[in-house]
């Protein structure tokens, strides 16, 4: 009964304009109406989260009018649809972003004003929708952002975690993780789709029978069945009509299971399955770039695929096409190898559930999915216990199975006789255990294959996707990432939104390259002026949240050295933790030395099992208490360690920055986009030549970039030359005097034991060339100092970087993906239902 529609006479529904009209009066009442009609209270006795809730459902409304009518036109012209796959979206709050996009931020502060309440206040209310670990979760909320904005019909699918990322609190300096229970007082944002659900296989075993025309044939008895419920969110781009779907699936039972087992009597059996159904969209892994091989997580992965697939070849057939045009209206992209298994699951689907033959099936697959690496660890590179697959995917595992056959038959022709490669490219790898290879089987399906940064995209055909790039090298392209300005520049930084603008105009915003119209600025002392005055605002905010967090007072005139980000060795927090030490040293051993005073701000969240980044976090925080509360030093060096780093926070913090810390060992780090967003925001990069430090420094030219470190083909050569990090040790005085330093106990009450692995780790096997770069980096630092101390040359740098990072919207990395691997096109949508 769910899936019948209303008929009406009236087709064409009259909206009222207090859902959808955009002046101060208008949303008054349409504040005033949801508070009493949704909330349920009158406005003496709201309270805060009432506000917020009736804003957002007041925002939503309108919202929803553009997505209806987004759908509508979708629906009438064919227009192919990107579909995009990721089990991460790391959106940040929404009613901030959706105020702007929708262009009345002005007139909802008036209005909300009027009312009596503020609205900042009510938009930190929102609790973020944490769904994401890092950049790869956040890209994905970029993208959507642009899609929406560039009018290209889209949708974004994934898994509504009931918990997203952990809570992070520090405690006696430790990482400690706290449950995210965002969904706790409501989420206006999203719009549960009851009626659009799909059932999920899981476990089992498959039968094989000749059906009556003679045809082979498949059938997956499953040992548990589950049910994906839609729970779509409107994206809306920014001053446009288009409002995309990010629809995101929740884990549930079938009903039919519940009636078999509690009519049965096992009411136990029955409640345990129901569990274990809701478990699979419970929570989010919390591990970046670290593979974990659990069965909940592929079960997760699977799930999510399975229904996104299932609910595009309803969209496709019900616009009363033709299955083997499938790849004709949708184009779908991987987000790295997590939904990787939509390659095996659209062959099943194809084969056992639509009926075609295997060429037929592979040539609809291989037009369909394009794959995005996003990481260059080779340990990060997915890979799932052969035997363990089989137990969740049995009908995948054939399917896998036989893929590579015919895969491995054609290489071996073309390759005759280098086994080294036929084992490369196979999507099972031998071993003690057998174990299935996700990004190959991703390069094997896909017809695109991209890399995130041009040395990122370089070093894959050079290393992990070798003998991929050697075997089909049309395949490879680059797709260097961007950021949305509408959330990173004009949401986080008004201040510096209104002063560009001022200049400029605010075109800017949807064309970012025009930001370099600010270039004619940046030797004119009153805009420099202006420009540091903005960052000092910025700075004295966010000292203020500073103190409330950690109870730290730092001096908004000093340098803010920023490094926020996930801890990851690679990242090299702990390089930025010596230059810091050494720092103290110089002062402590020449407290009347004139130096330039630092605020080093780190912010990150350390995968829980992650030994070595928790005890970093301790590291830093340890070094923090002895710095800050040492009189001698403590007026000119500041540590803060700041909690629960997340897209709030990050918001808060970018704008403050001085000088962004870029400092990944070369080769390692695929892209960044905190780089991109500091730069942006009037920060200058210190950094290695790494991910897309490369091209920022290209387009900010070589005197605004503060360069250090090897390059990446040095750090191969130096490990090949058997690298070894003690020489470097012994022979720097202040790299030994800070490692003795942290070793003996000096910033942990004596307690010599507590870094002793990070320790000994660094001076004997320093698998990032940690120490091989102390060196080079400490005596850019020194140069960073010295620039900082002229104002207007500082000034001057700032205001280039912003003017010269057109590059890094992600409006333009949406297009070229847009042009050169799906193939699509704008559609702009009008509004219809308007009054
Ligand atoms: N990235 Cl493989 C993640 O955040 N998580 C992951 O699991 C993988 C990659 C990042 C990567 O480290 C950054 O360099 C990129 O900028 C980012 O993905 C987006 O491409």
């Amino acid at each position: 009964e769910e899936k019948e529609t209303v008929k009406s006479e009236n087709k064409e529904v009259l909206i009222q304009d207090a859902r959808t009209g955009l002046t101060v009066e208008a949303l008054k009442k349409a504040i005033l109406n949801n508070l009493f009609y949704v909330q349920g209270k009158y406005p003496e006795i709201a309270t805060r989260n009432d506000y917020y809730m009736a804003l957002s459902f007041a925002v939503r409304d309108r919202l929803l009018q553009r997505w209806t009518s987004s759908v509508k036109q979708y629906l009438e012209g064919k227009n192919r649809v990107v579909s995009y796959l990721s089990a991460e979206y790391l959106l940040g709050p929404h009613l901030a972003n959706n105020l702007i996009n929708l262009g009345i931020y002005k007139e909802m502060e008036q209005a909300t004003q009027e009312l009596g309440v503020n609205l900042q206040w009510l938009i930190d209310k929102e609790v973020e929708p944490g769904l994401g670990n890092g950049g790869l979760g956040r890209l994905a909320a970029c993208y959507m952002d642009s899609l929406a904005t560039l009018e290209v019909p889209a949708i974004g699918y994934g898994i509504r975690y009931q918990f997203g990322i952990f809570e992070q609190d520090i405690r006696d300096g430790w990482q400690v993780e706290d449950t995210d229970n965002w969904l706790r007082r409501g989420n206006p944002w999203e719009i549960a789709r009851r009626e659009l659900n799909y059932e999920v296989k899981l476990g089992g075993y498959v039968q094989h029978y000749m059906d009556r025309d003679g045809r082979y044939r498949s059938n997956w008895m499953p040992e548990l069945t589950v049910k994906g419920v839609a729970y779509d969110t409107p994206i809306l781009g920014y001053k446009v009509n288009t409002c995309n779907a990010l629809r995101l699936w929740k884990s549930e039972a079938p009903k039919s299971f519940d009636f078999q087992s509690f009519n049965s009597g096992d009411y136990n059996h029955a409640v345990n399955q129901k569990i274990i159904c809701e478990n699979i969209s419970k929570v989010l892994y919390p591990n970046d770039e670290t593979i974990s091989g659990k069965i909940l997580r592929l079960q997760q992965q699977y799930f999510f695929v399975s229904c996104s697939l299932q609910d595009m070849i309803g969209i496709h057939l019900r616009q009363g096409e033709k299955i083997e045009d499938f790849n004709v209206t949708f184009a779908v992209q991987l987000n790295d190898t997590h939904p990787a298994i939509a390659i095996a699951e659209m062959m099943r689907l194809l084969l056992d559930e639509h009926d075609l033959e295997w060429v037929d099936a592979w040539r609809v697959t291989t037009r369909t999915f394009a794959y995005t690496n996003h990481t260059l660890l080779p340990e990060a590179l997915e890979t799932w216990d052969l035997e363990l697959f089989g137990s969740v995917l049995p009908r995948h595992l054939e399917l896998i199975y036989e893929i590579n056959k015919r895969f491995l038959d054609e290489v071996t022709i073309k390759v005759y006789g280098d086994h080294q490669k036929i084992s490369s490219l196979s999507i099972i790898g031998e071993g003690p255990r057998k174990f299935i290879k996700m990004a190959n089987l991703a390069c094997v399906g896909s017809f695109a294959i991209n890399g995130v940064a041009a040395l990122h995209s370089d070093l894959l055909k050079k290393t992990v996707l070798k003998d991929w790039y050697a075997y089909s090298p049309e395949k490879f392209s680059n797709k260097t990432n961007g950021v949305t300005p509408r959330r990173w520049m004009v949401l986080s930084n008004p201040k510096l939104t209104a002063l560009i603008s001022e200049k400029i105009g605010e075109n800017w915003i949807k064309h970012l390259d025009e930001l370099k119209n600010l270039e004619q600025y940046a030797d004119d002392p009153e805009f420099q002026k202006s420009w540091m005055q903005v960052k000092l605002e910025m700075k004295q905010e966010l000292a203020k949240r500073i103190l409330g967090k950690t109870g730290v007072k730092v001096d908004p005139e000093s340098m803010f050295d920023i490094q926020v980000k996930r801890i990851h060795e690679y990242k090299r927090q702990h390089l930025n933790v010596l230059h810091l030490i050494t720092l103290y040293n110089r002062l402590k051993q020449n407290p009347k030395m004139d130096m330039v005073p630092r605020t080093f701000i780190f912010a990150g969240k350390a995968a829980p099992g992650y030994k070595m980044a928790k005890l970093i976090i301790k590291l830093i925080t340890s070094v923090g208490d002895l710095v800050n509360n040492d009189p001698d030093v403590n007026h000119r060096l500041k540590v803060v360690f700041y909690p629960n780093y997340n897209v709030t926070n990050a918001q808060r913090i970018y704008p403050a920055a001085d000088l962004s810390e870029q400092i990944s060992t070369a080769g390692k780090e695929a892209s960044g986009t905190g780089n991109m967003k500091l730069s942006m925001n009037g920060a200058l990069t210190i950094g290695t030549l790494d991910g897309a430090n490369v091209e920022i420094r290209e387009v900010v030219g070589e005197e605004n970039f503060f360069l250090f470190g090897l390059t990446a083909e040095e750090v191969t050569q130096k490990r090949n030359e058997g690298y070894d990090p003690y020489t470097y040790y012994k022979s720097n005085k202040e790299l030994k005097l800070a490692i003795d330093q942290i070793a003996s106990g000096y910033f942990s009450h004596l307690d010599d034991k507590i870094f002793k692995d990070l320790v000994n780790n660094l001076i004997y096997h320093d698998p990032f060339l940690v120490l091989a770069d102390y060196e080079s980096y400490v005596a850019c630092q020194d140069k960073v100092s010295e620039a900082f101390r002229d104002k207007a040359a500082w000034a001057r740098m700032s205001i280039l970087n912003t003017a010269r990072m057109g590059k890094f919207s992600s409006d333009r990395s949406i297009r070229e993906y847009c042009d050169d691997i799906w193939k699509v096109k704008s559609v702009p949508v009008h509004l219809n239902g308007d009054s």
